[in-house]
C-alpha cells in the first residue's frame, strides 16, 4: 500500500508510452542489421506498439517522430491506432537530419536555416492537432566540435527565440517537452547538454514547458534520480525517455543495464506520489540486435517490475528511520523493497486485468512474429532514415 493506494491499482493505472522508432531498423554507425518483419510504414509500427498493449495492457501510446512517420493523413491514422487499441502520443520533431543543419538547427549562425527549422517544429504542432497529442518533444543535436566554432551565449540566444516562438503555437492543452543530452553528435560544447540548462529554458517559456530526462543522456555517475528529485520539486519534470546503458548513449532495454537506478527513479516518483499525474513515461530505445516487440515488451515489464518495488517500500518507517539519523535502517528498508521478488505480484495482476500472466510468452504463442514476417515482404522497411 503506497499512500493509500493500492499497489495493484497503481501498477494496474500505469502507462507507459512506445517509440515507433523502436520497432523499426536502427543500429550503430558501423552497422545497421536488418531484421525480418519490420515495419514499412507507421501503420506497421502502429501495428507493433498495439501488440506491446495486447499483451501488457500498459502501453496504450505511441511516441511518432517526425518525418520518420510523416503521413498524408494523421487524422486516419490516428483512427488506425484507435482501432487497434492504442493511441498517438508524444510527437518528437527532427531537426538533426537536415545537410542545412550541420551548424546547427535553431542556433545556426544562418537566419534561413534557423527559420527552416523553427518552421519543421511548427509543423509539429500542426501535427499534435491532428493526431490530438499532448506533447511535442524537442531535442537538438545542435552543438559545436571545437573550442571558438561558435559563441555560447550567441547561440543560447538563438535557441531560447526558436523554443518562445514555439511555445507561443501551442494549444492550451498541449506541452512542449525539453530533452537534454551531454554530447553526440556534438563532441566539445552541446547547446542543451544537461538539466541546468533545459530548465533555465523552461522556466523562462512558462508552464507548459517541461524537462524531460532522457535516461541515456548524462556523465557517468551521475546520480539521476537526485535530478528527478530536483525537477519534482521544482514542478518541471514533464517524462522520461527511459533506456539503459553501459557507457554513453546506448539506448539499450530500460533497466537491462542498472535495474536498481531504474527503481531508485521510480522510488523519487512514487514517493512523491507522481506515478499518475501527468508525468510521461516513454521508452526511447533502439533494438539493434534483438527481436523489437519482444524487447519492447520486456522493458515494459522492467519498468513494472522497477514501479512495483517502489510501491513496496515502506514510507512512514523510511521516515521514521531518516528522521532519526538510522543510516543502515533507512537504506535497509529501500533495499528490503528492492530485493522483494515482485514477479508474482505482477503475474496476479495481469491476470486480474484479463491479461496472460507471461506477456512474452503469450507473445510467442500469438505467432504475431511469423505473420508479420509473412506479410512485410517488400517495400522498404522503416529506419532512422539517416
Ligand atoms: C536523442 C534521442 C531523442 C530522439 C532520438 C531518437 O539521442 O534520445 O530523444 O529524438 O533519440
Ligand atoms: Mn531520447
Amino acid at each position: 500500500m503506497s499512500d493509500g493506494v493500492p499497489i495493484r491499482a497503481a501498477l494496474g493505472g500505469q502507462r507507459i508510452e512506445t517509440a515507433s522508432w523502436a520497432y523499426g531498423n536502427s543500429g550503430t554507425r558501423f552497422k545497421v542489421f536488418a531484421q525480418e518483419g519490420v515495419p514499412r510504414d507507421p501503420y506497421e509500427k502502429i501495428a507493433d506498439a498495439a501488440t506491446v498493449h495486447r499483451f501488457t495492457g500498459v502501453a496504450p501510446s505511441v511516441a511518432l517522430h517526425i518525418p520518420w512517420d510523416k503521413v498524408d493523413d494523421y487524422a486516419d491514422l490516428a483512427r488506425h491506432a484507435e482501432n487497434l487499441g492504442v493511441r498517438l502520443g508524444t510527437i518528437n520533431a527532427n531537426v538533426f537530419q537536415d545537410d542545412d543543419y550541420k551548424l546547427g538547427s535553431v542556433t545556426n549562425p544562418d537566419p534561413g536555416v534557423r527559420r527552416k527549422a523553427i518552421a519543421h517544429l511548427i509543423e509539429c504542432v500542426d501535427i499534435m492537432d491532428a493526431t490530438g497529442s499532448r506533447d511535442l518533444k524537442l531535442w537538438f543535436s545542435d552543438g559545436t566540435n571545437y573550442p571558438g566554432q561558435d559563441d555560447v551565449r550567441t547561440r543560447q540566444g538563438r535557441l531560447a527565440d526558436a523554443l518562445a516562438e514555439t511555445y507561443a503555437r501551442l494549444g492550451d492543452q498541449q506541452r512542449m517537452l525539453v530533452e537534454y543530452k551531454l554530447f553526440e553528435p556534438a563532441f566539445y560544447m552541446t547547446d542543451v547538454p544537461d538539466w541546468g540548462t533545459a530548465y533555465l529554458h523552461c522556466v523562462a517559456l512558462g508552464d507548459r514547458a517541461q524537462v524531460v530526462i532522457d535516461t541515456g543522456h548524462h556523465a557517468p555517475g551521475t546520480n539521476i534520480e537526485f535530478i528527478v528529485a530536483m525537477l519534482l520539486r521544482a514542478g518541471k519534470l514533464g517524462g522520461f525517455d527511459f533506456n539503459s546503458r553501459f557507457y554513453a548513449d546506448d539506448d539499450l532495454m530500460v533497466g537491462s543495464a542498472d535495474p536498481f537506478q531504474l527503481f531508485r527513479i521510480m522510488h523519487e516518483i512514487v514517493l512523491a506520489d507522481e506515478l499518475d499525474k501527468g508525468i510521461a513515461f516513454m521508452l526511447d530505445q533502439c533494438h539493434n540486435l534483438e527481436p523489437k516487440i519482444q524487447a519492447v515488451i520486456r522493458s515494459v515489464m522492467n519498468v513494472q517490475e522497477a514501479t512495483a518495488k517502489a510501491l513496496l517500500v515502506d514510507h512512514d518507517t523510511l521516515a521514521k528511520a531518516q528522521e532519526s539519523g538510522d543510516v543502515l535502517e533507512a537504506n535497509a528498508v529501500l533495499m528490503d523493497a528492492y530485493n522483494t521478488d515482485v514477479r508474482p505480484l505482477l503475474r496476479e495482476l495481469r491476470e486480474d486485468m484479463g491479461l496472460d500472466p507471461d506477456p512474452i510468452g503469450a507473445y510467442k504463442r500469438s505467432g504475431y512474429f511469423e505473420k508479420v514476417k509473412a506479410e512485410r515482404v517488400g517495400g522498404t522497411q522503416a529506419g532512422w532514415g539517416a
